[in-house]
């Protein structure tokens, strides 16, 4: 791909115009010599040179969209996890190795300066992750997509490792000063909070002869206002460009001071501040439902921003809404917007004045909604009572979505007071409490869950009232992540050697690695391939050695398991088995081991005491065991502190093996699991999420799968088993199980497990990982075996590339496209 191939743009990108460029911007817009620059003030050169070219190719596709009759499509997310963007827009642009060469020339290194950028964290893992991967597939494919999200002025928090302690602390992104981001001073909203609902019965003729309707106004609200900041997405090696939208607290600037404050000056300069708190900061649960009133508002400041300002896009250009849905779609990433819903009916009704049965039909048209998770402590609810207090009209709207709803529930299977309780919108059982996940269905065209195991247990738990009410709106879109990030830019040597021999066309048609696969049995390539694998992970090696000042064994097989720590993705089993692997070198330190490291990463939300004390534990472990000199190279443990982006491109490359070993069941889809298998590494899992269809394209012979299946798992369950059974039937496992507990890991306070061993033994280890852990060691056992066979294994590893095609995030959202948005890819 040459910069030519984008047509003719006005700048251009050959290696002296870029050098050209770059030393414009240091002397220009940093305003620094060459002589006295920093590698911060090259990167920043650099990014304001990159972004020139992008911002061009940004003005030519919003003309292409709007002449498109393309629909748009408005992706609502509470966060978008993107990274770094300054590769990746090089990357996009076609103009990487250009770059690269100007840099050169100027004295700088492009991957010296690649590591200052700071990671654009609005997010906490897989959810926020995913969010990134489709603006990036729906900009290179071409579908007119728009992401509404928050401006947080803090991301996801830093992690440190202290004494073996997480430790957080404020994630300062916006410090230095964000190239990527336009501020829209004049793209302003205002988000009311709290008052009342006053109703008028107007006699105004409305043209059917009903003389009178009610007129609803909001009144007497605590406002604030929302301010557009504009990010750049990029499409691959193509002229679409989509838009980022992410929103902003403002105070409004009505402070009437002698009225409200008395004159106060410091008492109503304190207010704005607290009113500018709204986006301040990422919530860091990721599975547990914080229900804090701050959390309730964000999700209403963000929604009733992008939905004012998408209906407003759409009345500006149509001046009616009678074919909103023929232009306007809007995707639900979880439950997090759907106050989005009352919202869009609140504002066709109250300040456009269309009829309730208008705005309902018109609704159901344009949303849908992917649910993420089927953990009922992770499912969102909110007291009504703080609902009305906060969204006093938005409850009256709820409330009136609820009554028609389950009048036609009576109309269709009878007065059934059962099961009008069940699938109510409004909890009864206790505090009386909004199910956002039943208002999300209600409201939606289409739902859907995220890897086919997903999908079909959401409609046989917590949706199984509701997917007999509603059969047809119930579908599966599983998961998928972009080529780009994930291999073009995380895998150069991976990359290269792939161009090599089947071109770079994988790059936008991931399908084509599928010709990879008579390569598997090619010593030559194999051998390259291998070395790729080598690079990866000497560069990981020389990370782990600078930051941790553990040195790795270079031929040891790297067993990874990266991700957020909780209870259900059992980062406890992985470590069963390394005390397990620990106990066999000690007692037979004169085999033949397979030398293995084995490392850690991820962050536990911040009031997640049983996660927190994981991590603390494998990290106490790893000090055992990296300082036993009886050890040696054969087992090292490492915990990476603050995984991220960044550190996952670091990390998945030089993978071997991929940890996915959640209870079956557990793990709505997966999407490590996707980057790991992608960059090479064979997978040790259960049948989970997307493992099951991972297993399904790589073959049963290429994946180590282990463990209680879903319906094993319910069966289980379902006659409470004992885990007591396994800890007096394996003499290995109650090994452990007694070292943890009796402080073998934490000699100077012995009884800082205690709790970790209760759980699984007194509290009826609710991940069966003791259920488990047989089979976990026997599958550990097989990856050794296989791996004393390098060829063997790089081969299977080979083949797990080759087989990765559908797990593109273009393939994901084109079937999103056609099935639920109803809108066509421009490039496809
Ligand atoms: C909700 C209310 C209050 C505070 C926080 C939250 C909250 C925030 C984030 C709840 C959940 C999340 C994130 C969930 C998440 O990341 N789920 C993951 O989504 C991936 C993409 O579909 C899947 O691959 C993973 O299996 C799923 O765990």
């Amino acid at each position: 791909m040459t910069p030519s191939d984008f047509g003719d743009t006005r700048l251009t990108s050959d290696e002296t115009s870029l050098r050209q460029a770059i030393s414009d911007k240091l002397r220009y817009v940093v305003g620094k010599s060459a002589a006295d620059a920093s590698p911060r003030d090259w990167l920043q050169a650099a990014e304001l040179a990159v972004r020139d070219r992008l911002v061009e190719r940004w003005h030519d596709s919003s003309q292409a969209h709007d002449e498109g009759a393309s629909k748009r499509v408005y992706y609502l997310s509470m966060e978008f996890l993107i990274g770094r963007a300054f590769t990746n827009a090089a990357l996009s642009l076609g103009i990487y190795d250009a770059l690269q060469a100007a840099l050169s020339e100027l004295g700088v290194d492009l991957a010296e300066i690649t590591e200052l950028e700071p990671d654009a964290a609005l997010g906490n893992g897989g959810l926020g992750r995913l969010a990134a991967c489709f603006l990036d597939s729906m900009a290179t494919v071409g579908i007119a997509g728009m992401g509404y999200g928050i401006r947080y002025d803090y991301g996801m928090f830093r992690q440190q490792i202290i004494g073996g302690e997480q430790i957080e602390s404020p994630d300062y992104w916006l410090n230095g000063g964000n190239p990527w981001e336009f501020p829209r001073p004049d793209v302003l909203y205002r988000i009311q909070f709290g008052g009342h609902t006053e109703v008028e019965r107007s006699d105004e003729d409305d043209g059917t002869g009903n003389a009178v309707r009610t007129v609803h106004r909001w009144v007497g609200t605590d406002d604030v206002l929302a301010m557009a900041y504009d990010t750049v997405i990029p499409g691959h090696a193509v002229h679409t460009t989509n838009t980022l939208r992410l929103w902003s607290a403002r105070a409004t600037s009505e402070i009437n001071l002698s009225e409200f404050n008395k004159g106060d000056y410091f008492g109503a300069v304190e207010e704005k501040n607290h009113s500018e708190n709204v986006s301040r900061v990422l919530y860091p649960d990721d599975s547990t439902l914080s229900g804090r009133e701050l959390r309730l508002r964000q999700e209403f400041f963000f929604v009733s921003a992008s939905v004012q300002d998408l209906l407003r896009r759409h009345h500006a250009t149509h001046a009616s809404f009678d074919n909103l849905a023929a232009h306007v779609a809007i995707h639900l990433n979880d439950t997090h917007p759907v106050l989005a819903v009352p919202e869009v009916l609140r504002v066709l009704m109250d300040d456009y004045g269309l009829e309730w049965a208008t705005a309902w039909i018109l609704a159901q048209q344009i949303f849908s909604y992917t649910n993420h998770t089927l953990m009922s402590e992770a499912l969102e609810t909110w007291p009504v009572s703080m609902i009305e207090r906060v969204l006093p009209r938005h409850l009256d709207i709820i409330y009136r979505i609820n009554a028609r709803f389950l009048d036609r529930v009576v109309t269709r299977f009878g007065p059934d007071v059962e099961l009008m309780r069940r699938v109510s919108v409004i909890d009864e059982s206790g505090e009386r409490r909004v199910r956002m996940a039943y208002l999300a269905v209600v409201a939606s065209h289409k739902i859907n869950g995220v890897s086919k195991l997903h999908s079909e247990l959401m409609t046989q738990s917590i949706f199984v009232d509701l997917a007999r009410i509603f059969p047809e709106r119930f579908t599966n879109m599983t998961n998928g992540i972009t080529p780009r990030r994930w291999l073009s830019l995380a895998n150069p040597p991976l990359a290269t050697l792939i161009d090599h021999h089947i071109g770079g066309d994988w790059r936008r048609n991931l399908d084509h690695l599928a010709k990879l696969r008579p390569l598997a049995d090619d010593p030559g390539f194999l051998d390259a391939f291998i070395a790729a694998k080598q690079d990866n992970k000497a560069r990981l090696a020389e990370w782990v050695d600078d930051h941790l000042g553990i040195a790795l064994d270079p031929a040891a097989l790297l067993d990874v398991q990266v991700k957020r720590i909780h209870e259900y993705k059992r980062q406890l089993l992985n470590l069963l088995h390394v005390i397990t692997r620990y106990n066999r070198i000690l007692a037979n330190p004169h085999a033949d081991w397979v030398p293995r490291t084995v490392l850690f990463g991820g962050k536990a939300a911040s009031a997640y005491h049983m996660a927190k004390l994981i991590i603390r534990l494998i990290n106490d472990v790893a000090q055992t065991i990296n300082n036993d000199p009886r050890i040696g190279d054969r087992l090292k443990v490492v915990f990476v502190p603050n995984y991220g982006v960044s550190l996952a491109q670091l990390i998945i490359p030089a993978a071997d093996l991929s940890q996915q070993i959640s209870l079956a069941g557990t793990e709505a889809s997966g999407t490590g699991n996707m980057k790991l298998a992608l960059n090479g590494a064979l997978t040790i899992g259960t049948l989970d999420g997307a493992n099951v269809e991972i297993s399904e394209q790589v073959g049963a012979d290429n994946i180590f799968i282990f463990g209680n299946t879903t319906p094993q798992v319910q069966a289980l369950q379902a006659r409470g088993d004992d885990p007591r059974q396994y800890y007096a039937g394996d003499l290995a496992l109650r090994q452990v199980l007694d070292q943890i507990r009796d402080g073998a890991f934490s000699q100077e306070e012995p009884e800082r497990y205690r709790t970790i061993v209760a759980t699984l033994l007194d509290r009826g280890d609710q991940y069966l990982l003791l259920a488990d852990y047989a089979s976990y060691v026997a599958a550990q056992d097989a990856v050794d075996v296989q791996f004393r066979d390098q060829r063997g294994w790089y081969r299977k590893a080979v083949l797990n590339v080759a087989a990765m095609g559908m797990f593109s995030s273009d393939r994901t959202v084109t079937a999103y496209a056609s099935e639920i948005w109803g809108s066509r890819p421009l490039n496809q």
